[in-house]
């Protein structure tokens, strides 16, 4: 096995957009996939960061995404504004919706960002991220494929379903942001811990049976399981609801059907609702940024972490320090720079 690298933010961006362009991607879904894989490194946010790189290509190989399709902006001036990825990945889509999204939301308090028929394998906060930077709140969520048992039942059904949360704060570099999956952990959580070889803390998964397991082959065979038991799970199909039939796209269980696989990235759809926090407040009492900061600092006061101080802190550090690779990981990339699509 060779040793471990240290790359530069830029350079190891300017690899990953390498093997996507090699693998038949457009220049716009090359450099925003790798953006925010790039993103997921950075942030020390692992399970979403290089290894997702096969799991693209894989999904492009086997005809299952549209690697070079322009996603179309529909808007008529509505609150609802719409993005048909046309079977492309999502990270485009949402450059292209994200600025009139903000744009609208300002004007009308709310608005909401739909992105239909996309290949979705990414982290939601780089989405909420950018939305706080250009001074609007919002939610994002979307189903993924169903590998999630519902509180109290034992098959795969639900997604994983991330939900996502950003709000503006005075330091425009540290918004407040968390980003999870419904399930207890996100199912490349569990990857990880299949590749190094490590059992999983009780309570994530149950095998093919329904029996509780800490084996990650099992629990990847089996179904996982929601956070908070029947609260996760109420949240979860609130997704599935909101952000699957109601935008009319798939959800989980129909694209686990589409895909027939969980080893290819999934077909559906994102929803994002972006708030005003002035428009909200208008003509009452007190500025609402400022007064988030009071809660946000009491938080803070009593010792407890803010969500995203973890990742904040890591990008500070591989910012100035670069990235660094594990061996594998490293030879992955190499391998898959030499080999393109193959
Ligand atoms: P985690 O449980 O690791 O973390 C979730 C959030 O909680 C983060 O915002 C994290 O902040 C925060 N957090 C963690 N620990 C603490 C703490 N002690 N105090 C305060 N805040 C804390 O994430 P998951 O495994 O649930 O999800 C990981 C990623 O997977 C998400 O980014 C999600 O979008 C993605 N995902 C994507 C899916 C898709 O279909 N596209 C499906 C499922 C998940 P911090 O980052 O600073 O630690
Ligand atoms: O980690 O659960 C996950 C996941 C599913 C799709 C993309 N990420």
């Amino acid at each position: 096995m060779g040793e471990s690298v240290n790359l530069s933010v830029e350079a190891l961006k300017g690899r990953v957009e390498t093997i996507f362009r090699k693998a038949g991607l457009s220049q716009d879904h090359a450099s925003t996939l790798a953006a925010v894989i790039v993103a997921g490194e950075r942030d020390g946010c692992k399970s979403h960061g290089v290894y997702r790189i096969e799991g693209c290509l894989r999904t492009v190989k086997a005809g299952k995404v549209v690697p070079d399709v322009k996603p179309v902006l529909r808007d008529d001036g509505s609150a609802v504004v719409r993005v048909e990825a046309g079977g492309g990945y999502s990270c485009a889509g949402f450059e292209l919706g994200a600025p009139v999204l903000a744009e609208r939301a300002k004007k009308l308090g709310i608005a909401a960002l739909v992105i239909n028929d996309c290949t979705h394998f990414s982290a939601l906060w780089p989405e909420v991220e950018r939305l706080a930077a250009l001074g609007v709140a919002a939610i994002a969520m979307c189903p993924s494929y169903a590998t999630v048992a519902p509180s109290g039942g034992k098959e795969p059904l639900l997604g994983t379903n991330p939900f996502a949360f950003g709000w503006p704060r005075v330091d425009p570099a540290q918004p407040y942001v968390f980003d999870f999956a419904t399930s207890v952990a996100a199912r490349g959580e569990i990857e990880l811990y299949r590749r190094e070889g490590r059992q999983l803390p009780e309570g994530w998964a149950v095998d093919s049976e329904g029996r509780p397991t800490t084996d990650p082959e099992a629990a990847l065979a089996g179904a996982m399981l929601p956070f908070g038991g029947h609260k996760g799970s109420a949240i979860s199909t609130m997704i599935e609801l909101l952000a699957g039939t109601m935008i009319g796209d798939f959800t989980s269980s129909e694209a686990l059907d589409f895909l027939g696989t969980t080893t290819l990235a999934p077909r559906h759809g994102e929803l994002i609702i972006a708030m005003s926090p002035q428009r909200f407040a208008a003509g009452r009492p007190g500025d609402p940024f400022a007064r988030a900061e009071v809660l946000l600092e009491a938080i803070a006061g009593q010792g407890a972490r803010l969500p995203s101080q973890r990742r904040f802190a890591a990008r500070k550090r591989t910012l100035s320090e670069g990235i660094t690779l594990t061996a594998a990981e490293a030879a992955q990339l190499d391998r898959l720079e030499a080999l393109g699509l193959d």
